[in-house]
């Protein structure tokens, strides 16, 4: 089951939670937590911390210590196709 674009949007939001267009490490944390949508998406069990960094370490391209909406979209295309 494909996640459509515009809930992949919604999910984004959800997880960015002051609404500054970047997901960072605290952020992620939080939804890697509390959001069972994307704990779903993940499928990884785990410490939240570790597997919010190892989310980081793979999808974050640029290096910011972010995630943006479109290494998001990346990140979720890529957990769908495992
Ligand atoms: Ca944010
Ligand atoms: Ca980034």
């Amino acid at each position: 089951m494909n996640m459509s674009q515009k809930k992949i949007v919604n999910l984004f939001y959800e997880i960015d939670k002051n609404e500054n267009g970047y997901i960072n490490l605290s952020e992620l944390i939080e939804g890697v937590a509390t959001n069972a949508e994307f704990k779903q998406l993940l499928k990884l069990s785990g410490d939240s911390e570790e597997i919010a960094q190892k989310i980081l370490s793979v999808f974050d391209k640029d290096y910011d210590d972010k995630i943006d909406m479109p290494e998001f979209m990346q990140m979720v295309h890529a957990l769908e196709s495992r």
